[in-house]
């Protein structure tokens, strides 16, 4: 990639010689040339600025030694076949940078930044860049506050882009846990010595369980974006405390589908978690779905009109056995489980004395949720393989 900054400071973008990025460079991954703005002045005093037409504070930057700085980055492409760089104009008023612009612009073969200063560039040059040179211009803001020019701003742009290409971050595979590249915040992270400062190291880290230590870490990354970040969750999903804002009602036929739909995907997820496929739910049809919904109660809850989560019940004599209760994947975390179980209780009729349920034995999230709500194992055989049958009993 190839990538040119006009600015009246170049000496700003220093820092890119270090690090990572200095290293790529040195690697001929990528190239960063800084082309002083001021070079294309002809006057004595270089200047670049003067007073803003219709009064008011401060200077704006004059549009000819901009147009000649373009003229200068943009022929640096001749002989390439008419390639032009797309530009980026740090501004306070652009689109937002984020990672999946980065990602866009890391796809780019050459870039081009301009770094404005004072009260900004003249409206004509952002005109000229498009309408005479033929480039793709884009605003883009660094984030909602005001800096004093575009250098800062070209210099996390640069850094959040060139480490997204081949080569420049040793184990790509990083890449791809970090925040923002899927939407969730990162996970905590510890390193040595398992005890410091009297804190310790969360066990499921050292138990060497890996989906259980993938299942604890997605967890954590829910659970911090949802009291962090709640905006990069399901839009307007979230309450102010973090909880996922949903309506839980009792299922009717027209929610057949998507309780098909959502049973599978929830119990894929429980046939990894435990290795084994020998799950009812996994084998339903969605006839035998459609006949539980008379033989059975079934709450379903909706978020944004998604169909998000579930839960069933039956009565068997004095105790109600609760199944299926079941959260999107994605959305997992939230506490969403945690309510659809209390609703399941709260509805049981007066003669129940206790509540009952199976999960699956490797299940280590849900079997936390059950136990943390009062529930115990049932002693002895599981009534089916690779199950543990929980009660708990009905209080007052
Ligand atoms: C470019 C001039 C300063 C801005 C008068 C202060 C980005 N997230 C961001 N905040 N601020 C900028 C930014 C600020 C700039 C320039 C980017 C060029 N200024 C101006 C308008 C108000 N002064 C930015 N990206």
């Amino acid at each position: 990639m190839r990538i040119d900054v006009v600015t009246i400071f170049p000496e700003y973008l220093a820092p890119l010689d270090l690090s990572l990025i200095g290293k790529a460079r040195e690697d001929g991954l990528l190239t960063v040339t800084a082309h002083d703005l001021r070079d294309f002045t002809h006057d004595r005093h270089r200047t670049v600025d003067d007073t803003p037409y219709g009064g008011g504070a401060g200077m704006v930057m004059k549009p000819q030694p901009w147009a000649e700085a373009l003229d200068h980055v943009v022929a640096q492409g001749d002989g390439s076949g008419g390639r032009r760089p797309r530009l980026v104009v740090p501004g306070p008023g652009g689109a937002p940078f984020t990672q999946s612009l980065a990602r866009e612009l890391a796809e780019e073969p050459w870039l081009a930044f301009a770094c404005g200063r004072y009260e900004g560039i003249d409206e004509r040059v952002y005109e000229y860049a498009r309408d005479d040179l033929g480039l793709e211009v884009s605003v883009v803001s660094l984030g909602d506050y005001v800096l004093n020019g575009g250098e800062v701003a070209v210099l996390a742009m640069v850094e959040a882009i060139a480490r997204l290409l081949p080569g420049v971050i040793g184990n790509a595979e990083s890449l791809v846990e970090e925040s923002h590249e899927d939407g969730l915040l990162e996970y905590p992270i510890y390193t040595k010595p398992k005890v410091w400062n009297g804190r310790s190291v969360p066990d499921v880290l050292l138990s060497g369980n890996h989906s259980a230590i993938a299942a604890w870490r997605h967890e954590q990354r829910l659970a911090r974006t949802a009291s962090r970040r709640p905006d990069l969750l399901h839009p307007a999903q979230v309450t102010t405390d973090g909880d996922l804002e949903v309506d839980l009602r009792p299922a009717v036929p027209a929610d057949v589908p998507e309780l098909f739909t959502l049973t599978k995907a929830c119990w894929v997820q429980e046939a990894v978690a435990n290795d084994r496929l020998d799950i009812p739910p996994l084998h339903e049809s969605i006839e035998e779905l459609r006949a539980s919904l008379d033989e059975t109660r079934t709450w379903v809850a909706r978020s944004g009109g998604r169909l998000v989560g579930s839960v069933r019940t039956s009565v068997r004599g004095d105790d109600l056995f609760i199944s299926r209760l079941m959260v999107a994947p994605d959305l997992q975390g939230l506490g969403l489980g945690r309510r659809l179980l209390a609703l399941a209780e709260e509805a049981a009729s007066s003669g129940t004395r206790s509540f009952s349920l199976l999960a699956g034995a490797l299940s280590a999230d849900n079997l936390r949720m059950y136990r943390k709500a009062g529930y115990r194992p049932v002693p002895g055989e599981p009534p089916a393989p690779g199950a543990v049958e929980l009660v708990k009993r009905r209080r007052g």
